[in-house]
């Protein structure tokens, strides 16, 4: 039985009863994505944003094997410092939960926790995608096969140029799933309000963006979509000074033969350290801001 498996907050299983709006929080971005003790601000104040605009938060874990929807601050905070949390991805997430483990969810594994706890909503920073030179590589982020498969919609904020967005987006397309543009034409790219890339369609308001999704769902069309959100003016960075640091940081991943999921951890890292914390700020900023898109779109989906 899958109730095994699964336990919720108070907050959560309230508001599940009470037919209230729940948007769903990855912890990858906690345990590997940012350095303590921004990760754990973060986190909180991006809940805090979620229940200002309406909405509930459940943050997503696999703690002593069982999967969390909804977390306390005592485990935020352990996600956060603890260096003994693996970073779990579909595969992963049956090992950790026979082996009774703790896990930090990817967006992979943060969709499927999140179908399983039926929440449609899902507010994080950036979607894995094709990494570069993935033509010899293969490596090809397990988030894009879950969005192919999974019901939840993933508000980002683009993907991240230190993967190719091109093929990232050829990937997408071939598993028929829509990248929306929240208010934009233009693909972003975490970083930046822009990329080079088109996205599918535009939707101007969380209302559209809601019934895009119920549209979707209604017509059986399974898999979930990318809702791209760009960073706000204020944080979003100079494209070439970003797109130099991204490829140094990219060059000492190959000399060091980083590999697997090891990869993206290394680089966000090691961009956070070559732009001397201002990675960090953008990054920040703009899961802030699509905290307060996905709680919009939540509120729209359960009117
Ligand atoms: N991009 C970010 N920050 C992150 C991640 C991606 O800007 O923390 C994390 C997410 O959890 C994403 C995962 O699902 O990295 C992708 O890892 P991989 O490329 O190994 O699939
Ligand atoms: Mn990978």
């Amino acid at each position: 039985m899958i109730e095994n498996y699964i336990t919720y907050s108070d907050e959560v299983k309230d508001a599940k009863l009470a037919g209230k709006p729940i948007v769903a929080l990855e912890s990858t971005i906690i345990s590997h994505g940012m350095p303590y003790p921004q990760n754990v601000q973060m986190a909180k104040e991006v809940e805090e944003i979620i229940r200002t605009n309406g909405a509930v938060p459940a943050t997503i874990a696999i703690l002593e094997g069982k999967i969390k929807i909804g977390l306390s601050e005592e485990e935020l905070e352990y996600l956060a410092t603890s260096r003994e949390i693996e970073k779990a991805s579909r595969r992963d997430i049956p090992y950790l939960a026979a082996k009774k483990k703790n896990g930090a969810t990817t967006v992979a594994a943060t969709m499927i926790c999140a179908q399983l706890a039926g929440i449609e909503v899902f507010v994080t920073g950036g979607i894995g995608g094709v990494h570069r030179e993935a033509e010899t590589t293969m490596d090809i982020s397990a988030d894009l096969q879950e969005l192919a498969k999974t019901n939840v919609a993933v508000v980002c904020a683009g993907a991240k140029s230190i993967l190719d967005i091109g093929l990232t987006m050829e990937y997408l397309e071939t598993h028929g799933v829509p990248v929306v543009g929240y208010q934009t034409d233009l693909l972003p790219a975490f970083y930046t309000r822009t990329s080079p890339y088109g996205v599918n369609f535009r939707l101007d308001s969380a209302e559209e963006a809601a019934d895009f999704i119920r549209v979707k769902w209604e017509l059986g069309l399974k898999g979930g979509l990318v809702i791209a959100n760009p960073i706000p003016e204020e944080d979003a960075m100079e494209e070439s000074f970003i797109n130099e640091i991204i490829g140094t940081a990219l060059k000492e991943a190959k000399q060091k033969q980083i590999t697997g999921k090891k990869v993206t951890p290394f680089l966000l890292g090691r961009v956070k350290e070559l732009t001397e914390g201002k990675s960090l700020v953008a990054n920040i900023s703009l899961v802030k801001n699509n905290a307060r898109v996905g709680a919009a779109i939540a509120v729209h989906l359960t009117k």
